[in-house]
């Protein structure tokens, strides 16, 4: 533990970029304003009985459709080299497909980027962050493999509104979580619960979606836009518990990541082998005819490798890991049930105000090692790392987060890890999905009893913004937050 809280003064190296991030459901509001149609996150919300805590929506969420000019204020207060947001398909396409373009949904985010630009901050675009149109989900949304199409048209649209001024773009955000949270598991939209199969299904249509998506970019709009393009995976540490638990650990780390890194970033491409050899044996052994994992054609294992510039990877927490056949907890067919491993936290862990969030620090420089040593060292973006409270300003275990984890990073970027930035998950508290308002990511406050929804900076936003200042990491710098924070 004391590794992760040193005395002296740690100097950031040069060229690292940071930023914070937020996503279009999460902070826009505006649900149903100026032309803009139904998403999966407004049918989930808005269903009865609501499964979000309080009943909570985004409905208005922090309003920033209506405040952008004041985000751009407290990225510039924060001294922000660039802003990673989402951008609404059915605010831009209102019937999902290029047929109509919403010229106010495309003039919102013209204002957003121009105003990031006028002072120099440049935007981190994600396509798609969760909330997929309505209508697209009644065709089966990503379980049928048209999601192909509809995505590469969607993007072709993107590209050529934004990217004149757009130079970084990310696919997707979080494939795990949009294949098994949503398809697999019924936590996210569109709960759909069909663990073993949905997941498995969303994981090839979304990969060959992203892959189609990097290489239209590569071949029609780099020449002339000169921009990147990757993608934005969650990643957390899993730990053995013990020795014997070594295997166990590097499964659930293929599951749970290599599904959908191995076949962008690995030498061979495709489905990690662990995952495809244990998901056809299961298959074959519950009586399935075929593997319940897709397969990718030899073409599309070729289309699929190397698609992304970069690698993106959101990182909060680990997890201890070991095998136990005696314990059955997971229905089989399910994802978990294929992985043949169970989850735990050390007691000693810290936790946040989201019970999944510990602070593990080292599960971090771990993480990203196991990144440069298997995948040949891509570049790598932090696109999301970050801590929940319940609120208040006075946030020193935020602090105390973000600290130790940019220490961990910088221990990885000295051992040769390229990170070429990192992104602080939220630039202010927002919408956090199933538990609603009741979790805080931000380094702003917002008030949602307040009609503004007024943001205030918390003790961490000082902190930060001298991080980026001062370009070191100093444990006992002490912010004066009796001054207001200022540009
Ligand atoms: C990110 O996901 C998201 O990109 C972002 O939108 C979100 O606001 C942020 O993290 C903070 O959560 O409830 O025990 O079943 C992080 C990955 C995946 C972590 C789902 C929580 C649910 C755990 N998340 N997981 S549980």
């Amino acid at each position: 533990k004391s590794r992760y809280n040193r005395h002296e003064i740690r100097k950031i190296p040069d060229g690292i970029l940071f930023g914070t991030a937020t996503a279009s459901y999460q902070v826009e509001g505006a649900w149903d304003e100026d032309g803009k149609s139904e998403n999966i996150w407004d049918r989930l919300t808005h269903s009865k009985p609501c499964p979000v805590k309080n009943c909570d929506t985004g409905d208005i969420a922090d309003d920033s459709y209506h405040q952008y000019e004041r985000d751009v204020e407290m990225m510039r207060e924060l001294g922000l080299d660039f802003y990673r947001f989402s951008l609404s398909w059915s605010r831009i396409l209102p019937t999902s497909f290029p047929d109509k373009i919403n010229k106010k949904g495309v003039q919102y985010y013209n204002n957003l980027i121009d105003e990031m630009l006028k002072y120099n901050i440049q935007p981190m675009v994600t396509l798609y962050h969760w909330d997929l149109p309505q209508k697209l989900q009644d065709m089966g949304g990503w379980t049928n493999p048209h999601v192909v199409d509809w995505f590469t048209d969607y993007a072709r649209i993107v590209f050529e509104l934004f990217g004149d001024r757009v130079k970084y773009w990310f696919t997707i955000n979080e494939p795990r979580e949009v294949c098994y949270e949503g398809y697999g598991g019924a936590n996210f939209a569109p709960a759909y619960n069909l663990s073993g199969y949905g997941d498995y299904m969303c994981a090839k249509n979304l990969l060959v979606a992203h892959a189609k998506a990097y290489h239209m970019y590569k071949n029609e709009f780099s020449r002339t836009q000169g921009g990147t393009v990757g993608i934005a995976a969650s990643a957390s540490w899993f730990e053995p518990k013990s020795e014997k638990d070594a295997e166990a650990a590097e499964d659930a780390r293929q599951f749970e990541w290599g599904l959908y890194t191995n076949p962008i970033f690995s030498k061979n491409g495709d489905f990690p082998q662990v995952v495809k050899d244990r998901v056809a044996a299961k298959s074959f052994e519950q009586g399935f005819f075929r593997s319940r994992l897709p397969e990718f054609t030899p073409e599309e294992v070729e289309l699929v490798k190397g698609s992304s510039d970069f690698l993106g990877i959101n990182h909060y927490t680990s997890k201890i890991t070991y095998r136990n056949a005696s314990i059955t907890t997971f229905p089989s067919p399910s994802f978990y049930d294929d992985i043949e491993a169970l989850y735990d936290y050390d007691f000693t862990w810290e936790t946040a105000a989201s019970s999944w969030l510990k602070v593990v620090p080292w599960g971090f420089y771990k993480l990203l090692t196991k990144l440069r040593t298997d995948y040949d060292n891509p570049p790598i973006y932090i696109t999301e790392n970050g801590f929940s409270t319940r609120g208040g300003l006075e946030d020193d275990s935020r602090i105390a987060y973000y600290r130790q984890y940019i220490d961990a990073m910088l221990d990885a970027i000295d051992e040769g890890s390229d990170v070429r930035a990192y992104t602080a998950w939220s630039l202010m508290d927002n919408f956090e999905w199933r538990q609603g308002y009741t979790e805080r990511f931000g380094l702003y406050e917002v008030d949602y009893e307040d009609p503004k929804r007024t943001r205030t900076a918390r003790k961490s936003a000082y902190v930060y913004k001298e991080i980026i200042r001062s370009r070191q990491l100093d444990y006992h710098y002490e912010p004066d937050t009796t001054l207001p924070i200022t540009i």
